[in-house]
């Protein structure tokens, strides 16, 4: 049963003790984030880790980059375990590090030396040893504007992996013009523009969140029509026409905050994830909260990692014995910290 399941990974956490250190994503079930030790965004939780010395088991309920990125990020007695290994994300998957290297030439082709690349942390270790060693960065939502600004200091172009959305919400604010960014297509090969390349300032890998790509310009009408009193605010992941129309836009953390310090009866309608939009509505029965999209977005990838699969996880770990262990190669990850250690000295 759930109870006796739960009985278990308690336990199994008290005989560990501070050997063991159980981060959770937000997006993360509640039956999972009861046991987190640590919530937050990914970079935030990779950095707990690293910064907890003393634990050597690190079972990481998030998805596979997350495991990734604290694996790159933690010492060589720390062990990083996923529950499930079938804990993916989709985004992540849109850019696999053979279709960036056939693009890499082409775009060296067609612009010189002019591009950084930059990577948002979503994305999968290969990538982000690639943009490592080609100079460039990984960003996330939260320090995505103050990562671009940088990029501009060093190379007149940027190429933003792998999420367009987040890449062109970005460079919009900061003044970039629609007509000056290009989509690159990995399964073509090819860019997505009309005109001279030559204006284009950023490129932008089509890849995007199979989870914000559900909030829909439908959505918002649809709440503007029938609650016009109601706060619409989207993460970033979401398209450019959504990010326009709603009424504000940040990081998963910037979300939490706002719902966090707005006055009671204030009403919200959120554009993220499922989980973390039930989890506030439970926490701020003062307010009314709704997720945008009516049929909420859960992430797919994110809820395989359930009770189950901790407990089992756990009772290997009771047994001495390593399950899902994610160990990403000496070589990749050093490059793939050069991309993270840029990022980190800049915000
Ligand atoms: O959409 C995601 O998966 C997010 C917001 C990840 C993260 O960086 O925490
Ligand atoms: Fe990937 Fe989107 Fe799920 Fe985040 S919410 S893990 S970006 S599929």
């Amino acid at each position: 049963s759930v109870e006796e399941m739960e009985k278990r990974v308690r336990g199994i956490k008290e005989n560990f003790g501070e050997r063991l250190f159980i981060p959770g994503h937000h997006y993360q079930k509640d039956e999972v984030i009861q046991f987190a030790d640590a919530t937050g965004d990914s970079l935030q939780l990779a950095q707990v880790a690293a910064k907890n010395d003393k634990a050597e088991y690190i079972v990481f309920c998030g998805v596979h980059f997350m495991a990734e990125t604290a694996d790159i990020l933690t010492g060589d007695h720390q062990k990083v375990i996923l529950p499930d290994m079938r804990a993916g994300c989709s985004m992540a998957d849109m850019a696999n590090i053979a279709q960036v290297e056939r693009a890499w030439p082409i775009l060296q082709e067609t612009f010189g030396d002019t591009i950084l690349p930059l990577t948002y942390v979503n994305s999968t270790a290969a990538i982000k040893a690639f943009v490592g060693r080609n100079g460039g960065a990984t960003v996330t939502s939260s320090n995505a504007k103050k990562m671009v600004e940088w990029a501009f200091t060093q190379k007149e172009r940027i190429f933003f992996l792998p999420d367009q959305h987040l890449g062109r919400n970005t460079a919009y604010d900061l003044g970039v013009g629609l007509d000056e960014m290009a989509v690159w297509n990995p399964h073509t090969d090819s860019f997505e523009y009309e005109g001279d390349l030559q204006k284009v300032k950023v490129i932008l890998w089509k890849g995007h969140c199979s989870v914000h790509g559900n909030f829909t310009v439908n959505n918002i009408e649809y709440i503007r029509k029938t609650k016009p009193d109601m706060n619409i605010i989207v993460h970033p992941e979401c398209s450019r026409e959504v990010v326009e129309l709603s009424d504000y836009n940040g990081s998963t953390k910037y979300i939490i905050e706002t719902i966090e310090k707005a006055p009671t009866g204030s009403k919200w309608a959120i554009g993220t994830e499922m989980n973390l939009v039930n989890r506030l509505i439970q926490q701020h029965p003062d307010k009314e909260i709704v997720s945008l999209n009516p049929y909420m977005c859960p992430c797919l990838t994110m809820n395989r990692i359930d009770l189950p699969h901790l407990l089992w996880t756990l009772e290997w770990l009771e047994k001495g014995k390593i399950v899902n262990q994610i160990t990403v190669p000496q070589e990749i990850a050093n490059d793939a910290l050069a991309a993270l250690e840029r990022m980190l000295a800049h915000v």
